[in-house]
């Protein structure tokens, strides 16, 4: 018996099989879970059913978080096929892309900062407010975080602050769902070569870096992140909520070089 089996979810945020949203889908997949999967431009529609095919499903859903009315029209129509479910995966960020390069206090606009807050933390909780009728007890609701809310990344700018914004959303929508049974959680990941990632300047001397300094020396990949989504998506984790869980070999740890003489 897998630990996912009879969980109903819904996933967000695939663009390619590099995305970390396509490692989570594969691991819940995996794991017994029946998918219904979200696309956000025409063009992906297709390449998105194929993966859905993969992973046994044929639940493939138009959504654009930038707009209610979208995310709305997404739940109605999941609703034909899911009454209820048991989780969500957001695994959507967007900053333009001048942002994510060079120094923050000169490049942020108030309409850049308004945008990327809006689709990479407002979505959350939007999300959450109009799927919340459907969710049934013990439901999972994920997002995926980075290091940069705590910590100054270069070049990571206002992505990182919007990250911020994200992780306390985490709390206070774990604050407001927790009584109905609802578990709202973060996964703070170690970088990986996606198509989001690769807009970050430097981001293949960042790929290096946390190589060189990680107690594990190696980078994470979408299989270690799909694992751990799924178990926090379980009911294996119906203790834990609120947090923020750090998949990323451990280079939140460290303060100097591990192997410093
Ligand atoms: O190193 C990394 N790749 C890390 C990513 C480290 C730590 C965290 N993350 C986060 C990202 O910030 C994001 O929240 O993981 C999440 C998924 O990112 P990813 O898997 O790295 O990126 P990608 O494969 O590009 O998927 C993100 C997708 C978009 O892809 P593109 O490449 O087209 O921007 O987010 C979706 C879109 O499919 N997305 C939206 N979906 C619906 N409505 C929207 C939107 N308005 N905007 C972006």
């Amino acid at each position: 018996m897998c630990f996912l089996s009879g969980k109903r979810i819904l996933i967000t945020g695939i663009a390619s099989k590099l995305s970390i949203a396509y490692g989570i889908a594969q691991a819940m997949h995996k794991q017994g879970a029946e998918l219904a999967l979200t696309y956000q431009h025409d063009r992906l529609k297709n390449r998105i059913k194929k993966f859905a095919k993969e992973l046994d499903s044929d639940i493939v859903l138009p959504c654009d978080v930038s707009e209610d009315k979208s995310i709305i029209a997404l739940f109605n129509e999941l609703k034909k096929f899911f009454p209820t479910f048991d989780g969500l995966i957001h695994s959507i960020a967007f900053a333009p892309s001048d942002q994510l390069d060079g120094d923050y206090v000169n490049t942020v606009t108030r309409q850049a900062f308004q945008t990327t807050h809006d689709i990479s933390a407002y979505s959350f909780v939007a999300m959450a407010k109009y799927c919340r009728s459907m969710l049934n007890r013990n439901s999972s609701l994920l997002t995926l975080s980075y290091l940069g809310a705590e910590r100054v990344i270069p070049h990571y700018n206002v992505m990182g602050v919007a990250k911020a914004s994200l992780e306390a959303n985490v709390r206070y929508m774990a604050n407001s769902m927790g009584p109905e049974g609802i578990r709202v959680n973060a996964i703070s990941a170690g970088p990986i070569r996606t198509l989001a990632a690769s807009g970050i300047k430097n981001f293949r001397q960042m790929l290096v870096y946390c190589e060189n300094f990680s107690p594990m020396r190696r980078t994470v990949t979408i299989e270690d992140i799909g694992n751990v989504a799924a178990f926090l998506s379980s009911n294996l984790a119906n203790g834990i909520t609120g947090d923020v869980i750090y998949v990323d070999c451990g280079f939140n740890i460290m303060a100097m070089k591990p192997d410093f003489k």
